[in-house]
């Protein structure tokens, strides 16, 4: 069976989100990055870069929340767009568009929000700005259309909803009132019976809630290390 190496963050909600999806059987293994099991030797030989998610398939390893969706849609063959090199050529765009600018400017906009120890004004408005700016992108999109790939839910919706619907907690509540298509996406895919299911699977484990000088020890090791 399929282990999904899991905590409650956006990243593996995503992937969960496929999983139920797609109705295949899965082992769901937590790790809980607050007590630092992101950085145990038999982790780090699934995922090197000691983040969440990752999956074994039988003799395969696949990290990265992005490269997940992209396996698991080729594996099933289910939510891709219709074959054509167009198709092909916005899937990965909108993929690649999420794993490199939604993704890490959200968590740094959360990070310097929520987590750094100073509150610096320049790097609060950067990313802020940042997040802001791509979720403007995808918002302007889903005006025209009604997935990120036209008539079809695909994993580029998937791959949206996973940091999109916390933009409450990445921008401030405010912020939604800006993105009404988005809105309604997050909110349809939200009430999917999958994504339900999906969400809920951080309760199955008694994850650490506590951020703590262990769990920043864990998370921030920037903190113990003077690179710059
Ligand atoms: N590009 C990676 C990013 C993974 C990532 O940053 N995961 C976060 C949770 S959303 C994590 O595991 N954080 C724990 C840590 O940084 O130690 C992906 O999309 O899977």
């Amino acid at each position: 069976m399929l282990k999904f190496y899991y905590s409650g963050a956006p990243n593996p909600t995503k992937v969960a989100l496929i999983m139920e999806e797609t109705g295949m059987p899965y082992e769901a293994i937590p790790v809980d990055t607050r007590k630092g099991e992101q950085h145990k030797p038999e982790y780090l030989a699934i995922n090197p870069n000691a983040k969440l998610p990752a999956i074994v398939d039988g003799d395969v390893a696949v990290f990265d929340s992005n490269a997940i969706l992209l396996y698991l849609a080729e594996k099933t063959g289910k939510f891709l767009p219709p074959k054509s090199d167009k198709a092909r050529g916005e899937l990965l765009s909108w993929l690649m568009f999420v794993a490199t600018g939604v993704g890490p400017y959200s968590g740094q906009s959360v990070h310097f929000r929520n987590f750094a120890p100073e509150k610096i004004a320049y790097a609060i408005n950067r990313y802020a700005f940042e997040a802001q700016r791509h979720f403007g992108i995808l918002d302007a999109r889903l005006a025209k259309q009604k997935y990120m790939l036209g008539d079809v839910y695909t994993i580029v919706d998937m791959d949206v909803w996973g940091w999109a619907r916390l933009i409450p907690t990445v921008l401030g509540e405010a912020h939604w009132t800006k993105f009404p298509n988005l809105k309604r996406l997050v909110d349809e895919i939200t009430a999917r019976p999958a994504a339900q299911r999906a969400a809920a699977l951080k309760d199955r484990h008694n994850f650490k809630t506590e951020m703590d000088d262990a769990a920043r020890k864990a998370l921030f090791r920037h903190m113990s290390e003077k690179v710059a």
